[in-house]
C-alpha cells in the first residue's frame, strides 16, 4: 500500500488518540466510535473533493502552480494524465479512510475538442471510477457539472443571454446525472459558478430568472425519467465569481424555489464559507435550511476573518462546527448528505503529504465538534429552554391564533378588555452561550471512548 503516490504515507492513516505526537495519525476521528448511538463516521459521512485536492495544482493569479502533483504535468497524454489523478486520489482515499468523493465531471475528464469527445472521455474514466470503487470501498458522494470554467459559460450557464450556452450546459448537466446515477452517487449538487451578474447594465434580471427556473425544471424532470434516487441539491453562494450570484444564501434559494414551484425538489449544500462571504454565520445557513426541511449536505471549510474571499481553507475551528453540528443531530443527521471537504491547501504547502495532514486536521476538528453536539443534545438544556421560551404558542390560546381563527379585530379586543398583557422574560444569551462554553471545555478534556 506505501508504493504510488504517497508513498511517504505508509498505509491507513491509524487513530492515535490525543496522546499520540504522529503528525500523520487521527487524535480524535474514530471511525468506529459509537455517539448517540451511531458511528461517527455515519454520523458525518466524509468525503474529499477532486478538484481542489487532485486537480489543482497551486496556481493562482498571480503565479505558477506550487504543489507536488506529477499528474497534473502538461506534458503527459490528457488520458493518460487523467488516469494518474484517478489513482492519486482513490490511493489518498483508501490511505485517509473516508468513505466518501465528490467530483465535477471535468475534474476527472479532459474537455477534447468536442462535447461527443468530452462525453467519450468522461465515460471511460467512470468505468475506471467504479472499479476503484469496488476495489476500495469508497463511494460517491456527489457529482457535479463545472459549468463555469469554459469561456462559453462567461456570462453564465443557464442565465446566458444566448439559449446555446443553456443548452450546452444542460448537455453537460444531463450526462453528469447519468454518472452519478451509474457510480451510486447519493446526491447531485448544482452550483450555480456564474449564474448571476457584474453589471446590471447589461443584464435583464427578469430574462436569468426565468431562464434559471426552466433549467431547474428539466434536472428535476431527468431526475425522474432515469429513476435517480439521490437528493437534488443547490449550493448557495452570494459572489465570486460574479459580483452578484443568484443563489445569494439559504433563504434566498428557498424562496425562488417556492415562487417557481420547485418546492420539495431540490435541498441545499451549504459550505461554511459561503454562508460568511453572505455575512451570515454557518449556523444560520444551516438552521435556515433546517427549518425549512431543506437541509441536504454541507461543504467544509472555512474562510480567513481578515479576508472577503473564497478562501476554502480546512476547518480547524470546533467552537465553528460545533452549534451547526448540533442543529444536525437535533434534526436527525446528515444523510444522505455528508461532509465534504470543500477545501484547498494554502500554495505554500507544497509537499504531497499536506494533503493527509490537512484532511487529518479537518477531521479531527469535526469529529470534535461532533463530541461536543453529542454532549449539548444528551445535556438537553438548550433544548428544554428553547421549548419553554414558545411554550405559549403549545398553550391553547396560542394555537388559536395559529389554527387561523382569530382576526386582528378579535385581538384587538381581548387586549383590550385588558385580558391580554404581555410580560416580557429574559432571552438569557449569556447563560445559554456558557452552557455551550462548558460542553466544549468538558469534551475537549474528556479521554477518547
Ligand atoms: C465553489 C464551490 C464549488 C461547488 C461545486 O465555491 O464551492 O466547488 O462546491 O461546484
Ligand atoms: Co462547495
Amino acid at each position: 500500500m506505501s508504493e504510488g503516490f504517497f508513498s511517504k504515507v505508509p498505509g491507513r492513516i491509524p487513530f492515535g488518540g490525543l496522546g499520540s505526537t504522529d503528525p500523520l495519525a487521527f487524535k480524535v476521528y474514530q471511525p468506529d466510535r459509537i455517539v448517540l448511538g451511531k458511528r461517527m463516521e455515519d454520523h458525518l459521512r466524509p468525503g474529499v473533493c477532486f478538484w481542489h485536492s487532485f486537480a489543482w495544482d497551486g496556481r493562482d493569479m498571480f503565479g505558477l502552480g506550487t504543489l507536488d502533483r506529477p499528474w497534473l504535468n502538461d506534458a503527459l497524454d490528457p488520458m493518460a494524465a487523467a488516469r494518474q489523478k484517478m489513482a492519486a486520489a482513490f490511493e489518498f482515499f483508501a490511505k485517509l479512510g473516508t468513505p466518501y468523493y465528490c467530483f465535477h465531471d471535468r475534474d476527472v475528464a479532459p474537455e477534447g475538442a468536442s462535447f461527443a469527445e468530452f462525453r467519450s472521455n468522461l465515460d471511460a474514466l467512470a468505468d475506471d471510477a467504479l472499479g476503484y470503487q469496488e476495489r476500495t470501498g469508497v463511494k460517491l458522494l456527489w457529482g457535479t457539472a463545472n459549468l463555469f470554467s469554459h469561456p462559453r459559460y462567461q456570462a453564465g450557464a443557464a442565465t446566458n443571454p444566448d439559449p446555446a450556452s443553456f443548452a450546452y450546459a444542460a448537455a453537460q448537466v444531463k450526462h453528469m446525472m447519468d454518472v452519478t446515477l451509474r457510480l451510486g452517487g447519493e446526491n447531485y449538487v448544482l452550483w450555480g459558478g456564474r449564474e448571476g451578474y457584474d453589471t446590471l447594465l447589461n443584464t435583464d434580471l427578469k430574462r436569468e430568472g426565468a431562464q434559471f427556473a426552466r433549467f431547474l425544471h428539466l434536472v428535476a424532470e431527468h431526475k425522474a425519467r432515469i429513476g435517480f434516487k439521490g437528493q437534488l441539491l443547490i449550493e448557495p453562494k452570494p459572489m465570486e465569481p460574479t459580483k452578484h450570484q443568484y443563489d445569494y444564501d439559504s433563504a434566498t434559494v428557498l424562496g425562488f424555489l417556492a415562487r417557481n414551484g420547485l418546492e420539495g425538489e431540490f435541498r441545499l449544500n451549504i459550505e461554511a464559507n459561503h454562508a460568511t462571504l453572505a455575512g451570515h454565520s454557518f449556523h444560520h445557513e444551516v438552521a435556515t435550511a433546517i427549518a425549512s426541511g431543506a437541509m441536504g449536505s454541507i461543504d467544509a471549510n472555512r474562510g480567513d476573518p481578515q479576508n472577503g474571499w473564497d478562501t476554502d481553507q480546512f476547518p480547524n475551528s470546533v467552537e465553528d462546527l460545533a452549534l451547526p453540528l448540533y442543529e444536525i443531530l437535533r434534526a436527525g443527521g446528515i444523510a444522505p448528505g455528508g461532509f465534504n471537504f470543500d477545501a484547498k491547501l494554502r500554495r505554500q504547502s507544497s509537499d504531497r503529504t499536506d494533503l493527509f495532514y490537512a484532511h487529518i486536521g479537518g477531521l479531527d476538528t469535526i469529529a470534535q465538534a461532533l463530541l461536543v453536539a453529542a454532549d449539548l443534545v444528551e445535556r438537553g438544556e438548550l433544548a428544554a429552554n428553547k421549548d419553554a421560551r414558545y411554550a405559549g404558542w403549545d398553550s391553547e390560546f396560542g394555537k388559536t391564533i395559529l389554527g387561523g381563527s382569530l382576526s386582528l379585530v378579535d385581538l384587538e379586543a381581548r387586549v383590550a378588555s385588558g385580558e391580554i398583557n404581555p410580560s416580557p422574560v429574559s432571552g438569557g444569551q449569556e447563560r445559554l452561550e456558557n452552557l455551550v462554553n462548558r460542553s466544549i471545555w468538558a469534551v475537549d478534556t474528556a479521554p477518547e471512548a
